[in-house]
């Protein structure tokens, strides 16, 4: 890192200016003229010219925080769900006027080359949307930070249907080049894998362990920048990606063997090629571990060796970070750091610890038993055999101290070991991590105090301070700004555009909420959204949706717990209804029922949940009577980009998890701050968001944590429903009699089967509340002018949900860190 500030100078601010860097980026990088240039070489012209914007506040952040070396925050993170980036790009650099001017006056259109771009999509969900939302928030308020991850070279599958099944693809995101990214090969770290330990006595007469590994990889990090909105700052993420040690090991090279050369080549490469596609299931492969161990690896490497002075002292290393676990997935970095603390650079074991445990957080994101991820012994002592003693040693000591202050109560020593003994001996991640860290937290209200009282009780008994919660936001950037340009415009219109970075001031709509002239504008936004979304939907999927129909949208990941499964019983049973002649087309609001999900591709009850949803849909789409009032589409490939124009179109916003199940959700605020009203159960940032909006302004059922728990207590019987309730039966009936699948009676009947005696998920103790609540949403859409009044509402009443109001709540909680505005 150089002391001199960098001679580097922006393209100028104009359209001329804009238009000449246009043009030179399709010369001499492209290496073509207007007139032969594909959309995609307009797109990668423009996204460098963009860059060039911004370069300057790039370097210039990154000098100002090695100058003032303050107390910074490394996200380790194995998931970025970002999202497309040229436009978030263009805002920052407040070139969006520019850049469409420019663009039109050589005959290009902005909205053509915004499309050529294919979407980052390196996570699975909200835990990976979540940290691309930090990381915005991050550089917006000028805090020193840096997001770690992994430049997975196949990201999140692309999902296709055939015959109503999902088939999935390979995401392909690097094919057409990669603008955004900026590889250093320069500063590759090299990573240990494998070995054994050896037991040797130091100079200070001390026993020690040193690891000698079997095999190593190198780590190439990519930089991309991550802009601040329009405040001067550009910060770092930095992904790594995976390379052999040697391009060609020489010595078997010469020996003639190119073939098996090159094939431990593939070996190395492999560990950053793909994104595991699941969520809440980890299913402990032990590639997976490898690519924990690797990010972590390089990035602890990484932040000591390139963002600490030379010679600093890491006994105060506390005091220059605070690494933040994204979930467990980057537990490893504990042990990790411990053993450079100790074994690198001759720490004392005590001292090692004590540094060690200031320098992490720990975000936990899941309630679900089942998605705690645990790391068989025997893998962990053959991947990384030195982390695992280290691993012991800590379990070693921390249960002495639950011995000490339990006054060696076993029971409670066998509950909180960091090393499960049954059904095979692995260590608990989730327990690894609140050991070690400062701060442990949940990601909504309900989740930290469900964290607290059931999933880490005992710990929480422990060590009470330790425990917090931080209720999740998302950019108010990328999710109204960009995505909702219509209802941005109405809002800075009435209240100034300070809201973008300031997303409480949306309060000042409040008063508007009753002025019939806004509401009026506000239903005219939600219009276009509704025909930007026809559009898309027609080009991206040949789907046909009526913008005059009311949107009831469901998008999120596929799984038992969401309960993508009530919704469509639902949908069955206004069919149902239909059908059967007890309910009038004329008095039921026509909807559009619209789903958008992923299934893990191993988890097959999901799978079957998705063949049904379209199943049904095909039927109900098809029937002459129904079909005019009740519609489901179901666009395949639910990605960031489609939820970008989905979300701001949506009337209604589905969150009806099991209480007690979904941690928090983020969807549910994206719907919210667009205007979308919202039925829910009490369940999540939902709780929250029903607070804040107002009990009038959404739609509440079902069963509540406390009462769901009661009730898997007593035995939870989800046949007793089926017979009382003829609804329910019908709905049910109708599905296994084959209604939906050509008189193929066997078609669903393992789903049938097993919300009927077993229903992990209580479906059918909620499908009643859900339904009433559903008719009262139909009271409420009557009424388009009360109905936009709660949505302006809604709008006005979220603004607590912005990512950068959970970046302060971690400032303040959990990092004790400060901006460092430029
Ligand atoms: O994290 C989600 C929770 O389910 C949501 O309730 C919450 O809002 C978000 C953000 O806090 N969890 C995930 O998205 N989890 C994963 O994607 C995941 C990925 C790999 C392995 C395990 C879980």
């Amino acid at each position: 890192m150089t002391e001199t500030t960098p001679l580097i100078t922006s393209p100028e601010h104009s359209v001329e200016g804009f238009v000449r860097e246009f043009l030179r980026e399709l010369n001499f990088t492209q290496g073509t003229v207007l007139e032969r240039a594909t959309t995609n070489d307009a797109y990668l012209a423009l996204a460098r010219t963009v860059r060039h914007y911004l370069m300057s506040r790039w370097i210039e952040t990154t000098v100002d925080h090695y100058r003032a070396q303050p107390k910074a925050v490394a996200y380790l993170s194995a998931e970025y769900l970002l999202g497309r980036q040229l436009d978030n790009a263009l805002l920052a650099a407040d070139l969006e006027e520019i850049a469409a001017e420019g663009l039109a006056s050589l005959g290009l259109d902005l909205a053509e080359l915004r499309d050529a771009e294919v979407e980052p999509g390196l996570g699975n969900g909200g835990l990976g949307r979540l940290a691309a939302c930090f990381v915005d928030s991050l550089a917006t308020m000028s805090v020193p930070a840096i997001g770690y991850g992994i430049r997975y070279e196949y990201g999140i599958f692309r999902q296709r249907f055939a015959g109503g099944r999902q088939v999935e693809e390979p995401d392909t995101w690097l094919a057409g080049g990669a603008p955004w990214e900026f590889a250093h090969p320069e500063h590759a770290v090299t990573v240990g894998f494998g070995g054994h330990t050896e037991k040797y006595t130091g100079d200070d007469g001390v026993e020690r362990s040193r690891w000698v590994p079997g095999w190593q990889v190198l780590g190439v990090p990519y930089n991309y920048m991550v802009p601040g909105y329009r405040n001067g700052r550009v910060n770092t993420l930095r992904l790594w990606s995976a390379r052999a040690t040697h391009a060609f090991d020489l010595q078997i090279f010469n020996e003639g063997d190119y073939v098996d050369a090159v094939r431990s080549r593939t070996f190395a490469e492999n560990i950053s090629k793909v994104l595991y596609p699941e969520d809440s299931t980890p299913q402990g492969k032990e590639l997976r571990l490898q690519q924990q161990y690797f990010f972590v690896a390089c990035s602890i490497r990484d932040f000591v060796d390139q963002l600490l002075p030379a010679g600093f002292d890491l006994r105060r290393l506390p005091e220059r970070i605070v690494f933040q676990l994204n979930d467990t997935h980057p537990v490893v970095a504990i042990p990790e750091l411990m053993r450079v603390l100790v074994d690198d650079e001759g720490f004392g074991w005590d001292e090692a610890w004590d540094v060690t445990r200031r320098c992490f957080a720990y975000t936990c994101h899941t309630l679900l038993p089942e998605a705690l991820e645990v790391w068989s012994v025997e893998l962990m002592g053959r991947l990384l055999p030195r982390h695992l003693e280290i691993i012991y040693r800590i379990n070693e000591e921390f249960l002495a101290q639950v011995r000490e202050r339990s006054g060696g109560d076993e029971l409670l020593v066998r509950r909180m070991s960091i090393i499960a003994e049954h059904p095979q001996r692995a260590v608990r991640m989730a327990f690894l991590a609140t050991v070690a860290a400062t701060r442990v937290n949940g990601v909504a209200e309900l989740h930290s105090q469900l964290l607290r009282d059931k999933v880490l009780a005992d710990f929480a008994q422990l060590w009470p301070e330790k425990f917090t919660n931080v209720t999740n936001g998302v950019t108010p950037r990328r999710f109204v700004r960009l995505a909702n340009p219509g209802l941005s415009g109405l809002i800075t219109e009435a209240i100034g555009d300070g809201w973008v970075t300031d997303l409480d001031r949306l309060r000042e709509l409040e008063p508007l909420a009753d002025d019939a002239e806004f509401r009026r504008r506000f239903r005219e936004v939600k219009a276009a959204n509704k025909g930007r979304l026809v559009d898309v939907l027609r080009r991206r999927d040949g789907i046909e949706v009526d913008p005059g129909t009311m949107l009831d949208v469901m998008v999120k990941r596929l799984h038992e717990y969401k309960r993508q499964l009530l919704k469509l019983l639902h949908v069955v049973t206004l069919y149902d209804r239909i059908t059967a002649g007890e309910v009038s087309v004329d008095d039921v609001p026509a909807r559009t029922v619209v789903f958008g999900a992923k299934a893990a591709p191993g988890y097959v009850m999901a799978k079957e949940i998705i063949a049904l949803i379209n199943h049904v849909g095909a039927v109900v789409n098809a029937h002459p009577d129904v079909s005019t009032v009740l519609r489901v589409a179901f666009p395949a490939n639910y990605d960031v980009t489609v939820a970008e124009t989905l979300i701001p179109a949506a009337d209604l916003s589905e969150q009806i998890s099991l209480a007690g199940k979904e941690a928090s959700g983020t969807g549910n605020m994206k719907f919210a701050l667009n205007g979308a009203l919202t039925i829910g159960t009490d369940d999540g940032a939902n709780v929250e968001i029903r607070r804040l909006v107002g009990d009038d302004n959404f739609f509440l059922f079902g069963l509540t944590e406390p009462e769901a728990s009661a009730i898997a207590e007593a035995g939870y019987r989800p046949s007793s429903y089926y017979e009382e309730n003829p609804g329910l039966r019908r709905a049910l009936d109708l599905v296994a009699s084959g209604a939906f699948s050509d008189g193929d009676r066997g078609a669903f009947e393992p789903v049938v089967a097993n919300l009927l005696a077993e229903d992990r998920f209580m479906v059918l103790a909620d499908y009643q509340a859900y339904l009433d609540a559903q008719a009262r949403v139909e009271a409420a859409y009557a009424d388009p002018d009360a109905w936009s009044r709660s949505a302006v509402l809604n709008v006005a009443r979220s603004g607590f949900f912005s990512s950068d109001r959970s970046m302060r709540d971690y400032l303040d909680r959990v990092w004790h860190a400060r901006p460092l505005p430029g």
